[in-house]
């Protein structure tokens, strides 16, 4: 079968569901295009995408300048390893600490070797730096959090669908609960040995949970006044989706075109992914000064396709699209369209529970137990009516379209959402 060949949504599906790996449980539609809001399912139906593939499309699906990159590059030079150096990656690393305002990165693939890269160099910071005894570092991580599927990742996770029948599990965390200074502080001050604090600005997979306006400054305060690294995961929140170029940037936001300045809340180590590339190849990257990065030396850590010529030009296109188009600005002022629009239907509403997020990644809580299939028929009804999203926990519908999204399109956007929630008052 030619790779091009005309194949139905079904056709399509049977073949996933008996050569694949059952590691998913998709919403019955087949892609087979997007571009920009937009994607085309394989019948030619169009929708408004409303997940960009969990955040990573912020810049939108096949954006023509990042599609450009990548295909110059390809043409002339996709891999190298780092056994050798190439004439793209000092570029990008350059371009990326600039641009985020850090000494030095380095660059991994899928945000969970970033998130297990940012683990180590903690680790290895306690060791050299702080001067933990070894083997003793412990890394303090929040409950309800996500940050991928390797197994010492799972092991911090409270997700027994995520972990159950996995172990045994890599020791050296300690789990609090999120949003919760208190605990924080009782944490770093009774034990010596954490070595670092691993956060989401929000935590997405545990429903787009907003912690209280002052906790991640604040937490990163603790964070300085017990020598412990504060490490932001914002492999989801990052690269504007959340109304800033980061989440943990304070003060950068809207009234700045460039919102690149001094964060209020700078991490000593960040983590990126996902929108990274927007969306065309899997790039990620851990941030640090040099005083915390140095501490890794040739041999210690590596990757064969981590920081390869094509995710250096796309990884440059795509943050150059974010500050060309102004994304940080439409994701904070669409965000709050967004909110008003869906808190004056909550109002009435007797499905709909509440709307919370910040920029352009928002969930509504569907009135309704976590373990009922509302939310699923609600997505199943908005795929019907042109526009796919996705439930988390059940009862939550996450809500984070691409970016580059117009006031108009997201206006008929809630419009769709808004009709569809119609047919399941009751
Ligand atoms: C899946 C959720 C989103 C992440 C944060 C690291 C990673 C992720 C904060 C790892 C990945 C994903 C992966 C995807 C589902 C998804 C997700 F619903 F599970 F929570 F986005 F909301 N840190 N998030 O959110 O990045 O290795 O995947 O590149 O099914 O695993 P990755």
């Amino acid at each position: 079968m030619a790779v091009l060949d005309h194949i139905s949504s079904q056709e399509a599906m049977a073949l996933e569901n008996k050569y694949g790996a059952q590691n998913y449980h998709p919403l019955p539609v087949v892609l087979s295009k997007g571009e920009g809001v937009f994607v085309w399912d394989v019948e030619g139906k169009k929708y408004y995408d409303f997940l960009s593939a969990y955040s990573s499309l912020n810049q939108g699906h096949c954006h023509p300048k990042i599609v450009n990159a990548m295909t110059e590059q390809a043409q002339r030079l996709t891999l190298t390893s780092r056994a050798f150096y190439n004439d793209m990656l000092g570029r990008y690393e350059k371009y990326a600490t600039e641009y985020f305002n850090f000494d030095k990165m380095l660059p991994m693939n899928s945000g969970a070797e970033a998130v297990e890269t940012a683990l180590k160099l903690c680790r290895k910071w306690a060791y050299e730096v702080k001067g933990i005894d070894l083997n003793k570092a412990e890394i303090v991580v929040c409950k309800n959090n996500f940050h991928g599927r390797t197994t010492t990742i799972i092991s911090f996770s409270n997700d027994p669908v995520a972990r159950k029948n996995f172990g045994p599990y890599t020791d050296g965390f300690i789990k609090i609960e999120y949003d919760n200074l208190k605990e924080l502080e009782y944490v770093l001050s009774s034990n010596p040995n954490v070595a670092g604090f691993l956060v989401e600005p929000i935590q997405g997979e545990a429903g787009v949970y907003v912690p209280s306006d002052n906790y991640l400054k604040e937490a990163k305060a603790l964070c300085e006044k017990y020598n412990v690294l504060f490490i932001a995961d914002e492999v989801q929140t990052g690269i504007a989706r959340t109304g800033r170029l980061l989440a943990t940037c304070g003060n950068c936001s809207c009234e700045k075109k460039d919102c690149s300045g001094t964060p209020d809340v700078k991490p000593d180590i960040l983590v990126l992914g996902k929108a990274l590339s927007g969306g065309l190849y899997p790039v990620s990257a851990v941030m640090a000064s040099n005083d915390i990065m140095n501490v890794i030396q040739p041999g210690n850590h590596g990757s064969t396709f981590g920081g390869n010529p094509i995710a250096a030009a796309v990884a440059i296109a795509a943050l150059e699209v974010v500050k060309e188009e102004n994304l940080a600005e439409n994701a904070d002022y669409l965000g709050k369209i967004f909110r008003a629009e869906m808190n004056k239907y909550i109002k009435d509403s007797t499905i709909v529970s509440s709307v919370r997020g910040k920029g352009l990644l928002n969930a509504i809580v569907i009135n309704d137990d976590e373990d009922s299939d509302t939310a699923w028929n609600i997505c199943l009804k908005l795929r019907d009516n042109g526009l796919l999203a996705k439930p988390t926990h059940g009862n939550i519908i996450r809500f984070a379209p691409p970016l580059v999204m117009t006031e108009d399109q997201l206006l008929d956007c809630v419009s769709i959402i808004t009709s569809t929630l119609k047919e399941f008052e009751v």
